[in-house]
Order: structure tokens, then C-alpha cells, then sequence
């Protein structure tokens, strides 16, 4: 356990704080953007990586994009979600963080971003470091400065 009344905190990396890969909901490059809804939708996420079969990042895709996708002039065209790919619709210019990035690196990225995917010298994704964990890492220590 990290002792948070110390610089100990800022001393920390992103990897020790972020959720590891095997813990993160994601679609693969191929994959039709009906799979990706449904994935979206059944795990609750607004976005999740996408990766390919090497466990590569290549982007992140949300609900909002497919949506945007299939949004005819006249109706919603409900029929492109089995003919388009992920990668016709994710985002591409996404931040990315390594696991030995300073922990303060991250906090900075995520005052933008949700979360922001990790990777590995070889880009192969790791995990994630969400905004979620930032905050409760932050408010502990400012909690235990407090004291
Ligand atoms: O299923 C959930 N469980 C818990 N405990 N919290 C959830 C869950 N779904 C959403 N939340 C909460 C979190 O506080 O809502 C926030 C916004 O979710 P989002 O963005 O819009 O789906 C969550 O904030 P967060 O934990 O800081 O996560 C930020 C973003 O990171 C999420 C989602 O896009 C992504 N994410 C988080 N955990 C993920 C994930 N993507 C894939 N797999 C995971 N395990
Ligand atoms: O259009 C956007 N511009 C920017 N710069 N960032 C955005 C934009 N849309 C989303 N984001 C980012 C922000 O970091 O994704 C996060 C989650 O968005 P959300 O939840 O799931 O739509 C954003 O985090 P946030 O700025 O801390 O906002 C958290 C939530 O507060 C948003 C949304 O539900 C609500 N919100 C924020 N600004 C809003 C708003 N709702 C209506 N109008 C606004 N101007």
C-alpha cells in the first residue's frame, strides 16, 4: 500500500493505478459496428478501445460515433450497422500513455479524456487509466495532507 502522506504518490506510475486489459470491455478491428452497439450497450460503457487480434490500440469507438454514422437525412439507416467496420467510424487521434509514465502524466491527460488507454514498449495494449481513478488516488491524498 502506498503511503499517501509522503511524495509517494507522485512518485507512481500508471501502470500501478490503471485496469488491466483482461478487465476492459473492447471490440476488435472487423468487427461490424452491430457488434460493437451491442457491446457498448450490454456493458454500459460510453466508449472502449479497439484492438486487433495482436492486442494492438488502434482507436476508440463510442455510441455517439456509430449513431452519428448511421444517422440518414431522412431516418436512422439501421441497416449500415452490419455492412460498416469499426475502423470506418472509431477515433484515431487518441492520447496513449506507457505503464512506466509518471502517475502526474496521467492526471493530466484525463482532465480531457475519460480514460486514456496504456500500452506497452511494443504497443500492445495494457489496460486502462480512467478519470475515475484518478480522482479517488487524488482525494485520498489531499485527504491524508488534510489531516
Ligand atoms: O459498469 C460500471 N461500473 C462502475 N463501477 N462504474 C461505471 C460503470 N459504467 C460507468 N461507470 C461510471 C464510472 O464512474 O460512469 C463513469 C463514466 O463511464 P463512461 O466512460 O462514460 O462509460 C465511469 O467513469 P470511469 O470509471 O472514470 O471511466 C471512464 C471511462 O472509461 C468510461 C468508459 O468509456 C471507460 N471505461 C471504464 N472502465 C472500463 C471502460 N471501458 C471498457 N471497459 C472497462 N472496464
Ligand atoms: O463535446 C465535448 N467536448 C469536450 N471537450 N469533451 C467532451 C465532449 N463530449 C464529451 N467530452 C468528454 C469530457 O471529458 O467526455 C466526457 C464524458 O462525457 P459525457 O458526460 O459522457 O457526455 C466529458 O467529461 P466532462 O466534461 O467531465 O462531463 C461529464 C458529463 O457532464 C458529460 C455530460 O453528461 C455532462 N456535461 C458536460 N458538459 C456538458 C454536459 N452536459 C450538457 N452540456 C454540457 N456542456
Amino acid at each position: 500500500m502506498i503511503n499517501l502522506q509522503s511524495d509517494e504518490l507522485l512518485e507512481t506510475t500508471v501502470g500501478q493505478f490503471m485496469i488491466d486489459a483482461d478487465k476492459v470491455a473492447h471490440v476488435q478491428v472487423g468487427n461490424n459496428l452491430e457488434h460493437a452497439l451491442l457491446v457498448l450497450t450490454k456493458t454500459g460503457y460510453t466508449a472502449i478501445p479497439v484492438l486487433d487480434a495482436s492486442f494492438r490500440l488502434h482507436g476508440l469507438i463510442g455510441t455517439n460515433m456509430i449513431m452519428d454514422k448511421i444517422f440518414g437525412l431522412e431516418r436512422i439507416e439501421f441497416e449500415k450497422l452490419d455492412q460498416l467496420h469499426v475502423e470506418e467510424v472509431m477515433l484515431t487521434d487518441i492520447p496513449r500513455l506507457k505503464t512506466n509514465d509518471p502517475i502526474l502524466k496521467g492526471f493530466g491527460l484525463v482532465i480531457n479524456h475519460a480514460f486514456v488507454c496504456v500500452e506497452n514498449e511494443d504497443q500492445v495494449f495494457e489496460g486502462i487509466f480512467t478519470r475515475r481513478v484518478a480522482l479517488k488516488q487524488l482525494n485520498k491524498h489531499l485527504r491524508t495532507l488534510n489531516k
